[in-house]
């Protein structure tokens, strides 16, 4: 043999090595999902229920010194909550079977607080019992909310409480057939009942729970659930940082194995983490989680659940949307409507993938074999995929739609189980010819949705820009979805003029001042409508071309602000308080220390008979009150306490908090701050208004 052939020989051999090599499947790079975790991402949407003495007291958070005999549902059927779950598209349900309260809605052995002791079936009732098999019946999966934090207990804080959270995690995990998902809320410590003691008592959050051993007492009993924990423990899925319902615009499904997760790290992942701990969105159908019979007008609209879509499920998260129950057992007809809506609204926008096996060509296929070729992005088998070189960190493909074709919404995927990999693409379409981009963004995971104008082309091209190694993309879709109209949002400012706004800058606006509904026919908005009075503006946004329109829109408003004075205060902008625009806010000085008041003269007197307050909405140190006191007066010197207390939940939920108390005739009110979010002094206001009805 010759040296050459030899040599020719080896080429050969080390060729053919090179492309054997190069059509084997990609390595997974990074952290990647467990088979419990692929399991649960592919459930997409669920459902959470809360349901318990909070239902009662219309309160946010029980104290832990309510009455059992509170719980007596006169219509329960969990049957009814798992059939408006699923036929809104929903794959399970969470329900809060012990919230802070600590009251139990399943007869625990380890407790007397609970529905053995409730009038509700003379105590016999169980309500985990008939939602495991309401789920059952309707092919749902159950999970499971318990508060770690019990403000019921009076061994709570105490090592022994630790011994009955477990038996309960115990009873509950083994007694309900499976369960996909246990909730470990991160509310812990602070005031409460317990047990008579009736203090304050604070935790360690690192370690009070044990949350290691806790974990393994969980994995053993369900080795298929998926745990939720928000704190540092790291569970398998996290918080992301907000109820409001989205998570960020990128989205890294990766988290550090240890150490704090501070708001970004939850909303935005971590690009480098060393965990895999995908996201999941939790918001309610309402602002608050319990049932608020004042919530009943605002109950989220198909837009709004949309929107939270797309900030959810089209970025890489699941979606756990809450109903809260009704004291008599049942879900709201509204919810339920604009649940069912919203799933009818998901699966119009979403039924018809224009991609479906469209010939589609890509600038690099590993090894040019077929088995990765760019076919499997619109084969709709998420199973396969098109993979590149291991040396390709970017690279394009391109979906030939045959014919000039409208859409407004692109859908990719990755392969997950090889890690998450994108790090920044574009979108583009060969309109009358020549490319133009038409959106772009930075990750991708398990799935990205991109919304933008419809545009008519032929072809469609996606760029990946930049990826932490070879791209690995299982699917693509694109869809025409139709448009939403959005209901406008009314303002009043201080002055007294309603200013209705439109979402799409294109809509006609059509309203009405006295409570009665807009039609097409009622006036049309052009410009700011002076008011006096307590107007009860509703509104809706028309589509001239299609001839539909908005959901409506409703601002009932109390007393008119025009002559309202901040006192003692020479910052102008401090006005933004009372200028009706949500996004607006002020903060007291700095240098003031608590208790901190807003001492406010309604110019004249009035009857009033309770207060609102809306916290900052912005996200960095918004000031939030949690303890306040609320006194009035007719001479801005004799001061009369009228209302006290805390606003539960107001960190993670931010909303319109409303206090109602006694009528008073007066002239002034003072809304003191005895206690923020941040303990510090930080005191922030987005709106402040009073109630006179
Ligand atoms: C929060 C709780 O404090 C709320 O009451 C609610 O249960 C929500 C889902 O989680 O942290």
């Amino acid at each position: 043999m010759t040296k050459f052939r030899f040599m020719g020989m080896l080429l050969c051999a080390f060729i053919i090595n090179v492309s054997y090599a190069q059509t084997k499947a990609p390595a997974p790079f990074g952290p990647v999902p467990n088979e419990n975790q692929m399991r649960w991402q592919e459930m997409g949407y669920y459902a959470f229920v809360h349901f318990s003495l909070n239902t009662y007291t219309d309160q946010s958070w029980g104290y832990g010194n309510e009455s059992v005999n509170l719980f007596n549902p006169k219509d329960l059927d969990c049957r009814e909550w798992a059939r408006i779950c699923k036929e809104a598209g929903m794959k399970g349900i969470i329900l809060t079977v012990k919230h802070h309260c600590g009251f139990c809605l399943w007869p625990s052995k380890y407790t007397e607080y609970s529905v053995k002791n409730a009038p509700w079936k003379n105590g016999k009732g169980d309500v985990v019992r008939e939602l495991a098999d309401a789920c059952k019946e309707y092919g749902l999966k159950l999970g499971i909310y318990l508060s770690p934090w019990d403000r019921n207990r009076a061994d709570y804080g105490k090592p022994e409480y630790i011994t009955y959270f477990r038996n309960q995690l115990t009873e509950l995990l083994t007694n309900y057939g499976p369960i996909f998902e246990i909730w470990f809320d991160g509310a812990n410590g602070g005031s409460g009942y317990y047990g008579g003691a009736n203090e304050t008592r604070t935790i360690d959050r690192k370690t009070y729970y044990d949350w290691a051993n806790t974990y393994k007492l969980v994995r053993k009993l369900q080795p298929h659930i998926v745990i939720w924990n928000d704190g540092g423990n790291r569970a398998d899925l996290r918080w992301v940082g907000t109820e409001g319902g989205s998570v960020g615009a990128t989205n890294w499904s990766l988290l550090n194995a240890t150490g704090d997760v501070p708001y970004d790290m939850l909303h935005y992942g971590v690009e480098d983490g060393n965990a895999w701990v995908p996201a999941e969105v939790n918001t309610s159908i309402r602002p608050e989680w319990f049932y608020h019979p004042s919530e009943d007008t605002k109950v989220k609209t198909v837009p709004q659940l949309m929107e939270i879509y797309y900030n959810s499920i089209g970025r890489n998260a699941n979606l756990l949307l809450n109903f809260p129950i009704m004291p008599d057992g049942r879900i709201n007809s509204t919810d339920e409507k604009n649940a069912l809506a919203f799933g009818e609204a998901v699966k119009a926008a979403f039924s018809n993938n224009l991609a479906k096996n469209k010939p589609a060509m890509a600038s690099n296929v590993r090894g040019g074999s077929k088995h990765f070729s760019a076919a499997n992005v619109t084969d709709e088998d998420t199973n396969t995929y098109w993979a590149t070189d291991d040396s390709v960190k970017a690279a394009s493909l391109t979906i030939d739609l045959g014919k000039p074709t409208r859409f407004n919404r692109f859908l990719a995927q990755e392969y997950i189980r090889l890690g998450q990999r994108v790090k920044a693409f574009t979108v583009e379409a060969l309109v009358d010819g020549s490319w133009k981009e038409i959106a772009k963004a930075t990750t991708i995971g398990y799935k990205w949705i991109l919304c933008f104008p419809s545009v008519t082309a032929t072809k469609l091209r996606f760029n990946i820009k930049n990826s932490k190694s070879c791209p690995v993309i299982s699917n693509i879709g694109i869809y025409d979805a139709p448009q939403l109209l959005t209901a406008p949002s009314i303002i009043r400012n201080q002055s007294g003029e309603i200013v209705i706004t439109p979402i799409d800058k294109e809509s006609v606006v059509y309203y009405t001042l006295d409570g009665s509904q807009p039609i097409p026919k009622s006036k049309k908005y052009t410009s700011p409508l002076q008011t006096e009075g307590k107007p009860d503006v509703r509104a809706i946004a028309y589509d001239a071309i299609t001839g539909k329109n908005s959901p409506e829109s409703d601002g009932k408003f109390d007393i008119s602000r025009k002559d309202w004075k901040i006192m003692g205060i020479t910052d102008e902008k401090a006005y933004a308080i009372l200028d009706g625009d949500p996004a607006t806010t002020w903060h007291q000085s700095n240098e003031k220390i608590m208790p901190i008041d807003l001492i406010i003269d309604l110019g004249k007197e009035e009857n009033i008979t309770g207060f609102e307050y809306l916290p900052d909405q912005g996200l960095w140190n918004p000031g939030i009150i949690v303890n306040y006191q609320f006194y009035v007066s007719n001479d801005n010197i004799d001061w009369k306490l009228v209302d006290e207390g805390e606003f539960s939940n107001i960190k993670n939920n931010p909303v319109w908090q409303i206090k109602k108390f006694a009528m008073e005739k007066v002239r002034y009110f003072k809304f003191r701050a005895l206690s923020n979010t941040e303990n510090s002094n930080n005191t922030g206001y987005a709106e402040v208004d009073v109630i006179t009805k």
